[in-house]
């Protein structure tokens, strides 16, 4: 058996959300599922090893906040045996297939465990079954909407689960690289396919290498402390799955087709197809091995000589997705990405004042560590109950705490902001006369999502149309993986911003990336200034930057459309062009 003591943070935050996810099918208490769901937050943030701490003399795992002596307890016995007796016991008394049910959007533990009670439902298959017999629609409170729902959800479902989100596999996609980059003869290595193109989430793991010794690399590649199973392994090509469970394919090619190779398996298909239709129409024949004029291959050692070769420029990976870069490179017209380095600020941030972690001056001295200019600090108002709200005076004398600790800091500025929740009919939960006391309004729907497509879009440009908002928060709600967006008219979203001047936000949280990499672009192409902002709730948060900033390049953003590249005097000029 393996030494638990090595166990990750990460899975222990993860038995832990499976306990609380089960005790609340079973009707548990509020109280009691929502520490288990706090602990796992805490753990998950945590940067020390619970399992070092659980070891230590001095470090105790009471001390962590949220952490009484019950759930310290819980967390040294998954430290010494892997798991936890009360999970187990759970999963014998209910199906672990309803945890699934549970996720299904439109139903949640409560509906979840009626569903086994009285239909004898354990898992979405069987859920299935009995929707389509229309044998939900008996149910009392479930009806025929619900009924339907229900089969559009599992649908939903059964899209996600299959990706990971991209912040969720870099970890291996970098050690494993490290493991390859120990390997004798290697010439270059890259990874290639959607990874390379940025995208959100992940299906597999492309690995190009160019080595000497193409059967050394295949023994070194499956002999990676983290392959769970290898699937194949071929004189050119071999695939892994890793723990956590991703296939990852490795392609040895001679370096003289390296870059053919890479510019073949970086895709997208759709921008592979059209690449090799341009190289047809100058008489080339383009392959992952080189460009070839007849039988003379011409090109094929570095993927820009492709590019050159087919009569254009080299195309950033994030946009080939055959959207119109190609026509953009011909005519000299691809735009000048964004990227990280611009990012004077961040916008959207909590602190303990609400549901973050850590205190106003950490997040602040943070901020300014990371070479930032400024900060909003907007934490939530009173409707989010669940994360202690601020209600006007709250806010107030929170802002006061902002000013006094402003005037302090030397050289950085902390904007006086609120992530202020947009009402079902969108008035906003702050009064207009403190709202316009503030630097930096974000507003954000948090609950009653499931209205229609025109109410949710009425409601949306309603907040919008306040003029003490500074913009719209993670505008669609989306969580990548787990919860489909609110249906709404982005479009006129988008059109409303511009009318208003209210910028969108790019929320950079790996789960959210919301607006997506199309909604970027549609906001560019109406002149609607994007704010990318990470909405840490700890200090560690604030590095989520990076992947907003990746989701902005794939669609399109340049400098100029990100609000958060203003110096500070110029981003006061743009919040002051609103009310
Ligand atoms: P993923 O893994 O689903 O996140 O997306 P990709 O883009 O990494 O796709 P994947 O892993 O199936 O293949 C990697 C790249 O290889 C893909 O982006 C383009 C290239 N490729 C794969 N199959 C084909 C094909 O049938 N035709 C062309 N032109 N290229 C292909
Ligand atoms: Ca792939
Ligand atoms: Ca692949
Ligand atoms: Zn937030």
């Amino acid at each position: 058996m393996k030494n638990h003591s090595d166990i990750k943070n990460r899975d222990i935050a993860r038995i832990f959300d499976e306990v609380a996810d089960l005790l609340e099918i079973s009707g548990e208490s509020f109280f009691r599922v929502r520490a288990y769901r706090n602990a796992s937050r805490v753990i998950r943030d945590l940067s020390t090893p619970l399992s070092t701490i659980a070891r230590s003399q001095n470090a105790k795992l009471e001390d962590l906040p949220g952490i009484g002596k019950d759930l310290a307890e819980k967390i040294q016995t998954i430290v010494e045996t892997g798991d936890l007796p009360l999970r187990r016991e759970l999963e014998s008394e209910l199906p672990v297939g309803l945890l699934e049910v549970m996720r299904i959007p439109g139903l949640g533990p409560r509906k979840a465990h009626r569903l086994f009670l009285e239909l004898g439902i354990t898992d979405p298959e069987r859920l299935e079954e009995a929707a389509r017999c229309g044998k939900i629609r008996e149910l009392k409170g479930f009806g025929e909407k619900t009924e339907a729902q229900i089969l559009e959800g599992i649908e939903t479902l059964r899209s996600f689960g299959k990706r990971m989100l991209r912040a969720d596999v870099e970890p291996i996609a970098l050690s494993i690289i490290e493991h390859m980059k120990r390997l004798k003869g290697l010439e270059k290595i890259e990874i290639a396919g959607s990874y390379r193109r940025l995208k959100e989430t992940v299906g597999d793991l492309d690995i190009l290498v160019a080595c000497r010794d193409p059967a050394g690399a295949m023994d070194h590649f499956v002999s990676f402390p983290g392959v769970r199973k290898t699937i194949a392994k071929g004189k050119t090509k071999s695939s892994v799955v890793t723990n956590p469970e991703i296939q990852v394919d490795l392609r040895v090619v001679g370096a003289e087709s390296f870059g053919a190779a890479l510019q073949y398996f970086t895709g997208s298909k759709a921008h592979g197809i059209a690449m090799r239709t341009i190289a047809q129409k100058k008489g080339l024949k383009l392959n992952e091995y080189g460009v070839f004029k007849g039988e003379k291959m011409i090109a094929g050692r570095t993927e820009r000589e492709v590019y050159e070769a087919a009569g254009l420029p080299w195309i950033p990976p994030e946009l080939r997705e055959n959207r119109g870069e190609i026509e953009a490179a011909l005519e000299g017209t691809l735009p000048e990405l964004i990227s990280l380095s611009s990012i004077r600020g961040d916008l959207h941030m909590h602190t303990d004042e609400t549901d973050g972690r850590d205190s106003l001056e950490t997040m602040a001295s943070e901020a300014k560590k990371r070479g930032y200019l400024y900060i909003a600090v907007t934490n939530h108002t009173k409707r989010v109950a669940m994360a202690g709200g601020l209600d006007e005076q709250r806010l107030l004398k929170h802002w006061d705490a902002v000013e006094k600790l402003n005037a302090q800091i030397e050289g950085f500025h902390i904007l006086k902001g609120v992530e202020v929740d947009i009402l079902d009919d969108g008035t906003l939960d702050i009064e207009d006369a403190v709202l316009s006391k503030g630097d930096y309004v974000v507003a954000s729907v948090h609950y009653n999502t499931n209205m229609s497509r025109s109410q949710m879009t009425r409601r949306i440009v309603r907040a919008l149309s306040n003029p003490n908002v500074s913009a719209l928060a993670h505008p669609t709600g989306r969580l990548i993986n787990k919860r489909p967006p609110y249906e709404v008219d982005m479009e006129v979203i988008i059109a409303t911003c511009a009318k208003f001047g209210v910028a969108l936000e790019l929320n950079a949280a790996p789960d959210r990336l919301d607006i997506d990499d199309t909604s970027c672009r549609s906001a560019r192409q109406h002149g609607v200034k994007v704010s990318i902002a990470t909405d840490a709730h700890n200090k560690g948060g604030l590095d989520f930057m990076r992947y907003g900033v990746y989701q902005a390049r794939r669609g399109w953003l340049e400098k100029e459309d990100v609000i958060n590249t203003l110096n500070f005097r110029l981003l006061n000029r743009f919040l002051k062009k609103r009310g």
